[in-house]
């Protein structure tokens, strides 16, 4: 079943390891009492069998990886920055299968938990592989870049991870999410567990100390949050 994690301002909570700890069944609030910006961080063990989630490993280790990037100072485009980013992605048109799987999940967040108005997908779905010692995604929003879709002003408004790596096959690594300086959520779930959460939560990865963390990441758009 799928769980929204609703942290109170007064709360700190560490989730690890969401298959050992019950934490998140004490934080289900009903759908309806929830304001806006407490609509955060919503889980689904998607079930998706394990021969499925190899062959979804198996499609994102085919294809080529290149060093991530992040938009620069300017308005130039990406860079490449270590300090802030450092790991590995590849693209995946959002028609073709695996992306599939995400957009249902995101889709069925949106109507079941955030109610977003949502419009499209705007890029490709993006494989991440932290592979190397130190690899990692610092502090950021998704975010916060306004564009215009036939004279509508849009926005990304919705992302969504989906691990593939078991937290067996990492140490580091951890999805971290804040929100006010004592409202903080750290999250190491089982392969196969999308975490969907609304793109203007800051989030980071922690540094990777051995093994590899893969993780799928997509985002949805929509006319400016009003
Ligand atoms: O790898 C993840 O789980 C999240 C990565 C991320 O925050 C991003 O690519 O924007």
């Amino acid at each position: 079943m799928h769980k929204s994690m609703w942290t109170d301002t007064n709360l700190s909570i560490s989730v690890i390891n969401t298959q050992e700890s019950n934490i998140m069944e004490d934080l289900v609030q009903p759908e309806a009492e929830l304001a806006f910006p407490d609509k955060r961080i919503w889980f689904v063990p998607t079930q998706i069998p394990k021969p499925l989630l190899e062959s979804m490993r198996e499609y994102c280790d085919n294809l080529d990886h290149d060093t991530a990037k992040v938009f620069g100072d300017t308005q130039d485009g990406q860079v490449t920055k270590p300090s802030v980013r450092k790991s590995d992605v590849a693209w995946i048109p959002w028609d073709e299968w695996v992306p599939g799987i995400i957009h249902n999940l995101m889709i069925s967040a949106n109507e079941l938990h955030f109610k977003y108005d949502l419009r499209h997908f705007n890029t490709k779905i993006q494989s991440t592989v932290y592979g190397k010692k130190g690899d990692m995604y610092g502090w950021h929003v998704d975010g916060g870049r306004t564009y215009d879709v036939d004279g509508v002003m849009c926005e990304r408004k919705l992302s969504c991870s989906l691990l593939l790596s078991e937290p067996d096959e990492y140490e580091g690594g951890e999805l971290q999410f804040t929100y006010y300086s004592d409202n903080f959520s750290r999250l190491k779930p089982p392969a196969g567990t999308a975490v969907i959460f609304p793109s203007w939560v800051p989030h980071r990865v922690t540094p990777i100390k051995s093994g590899i963390r893969r993780s799928l990441v997509a985002w949805m758009d929509g006319p400016l949050f009003k």
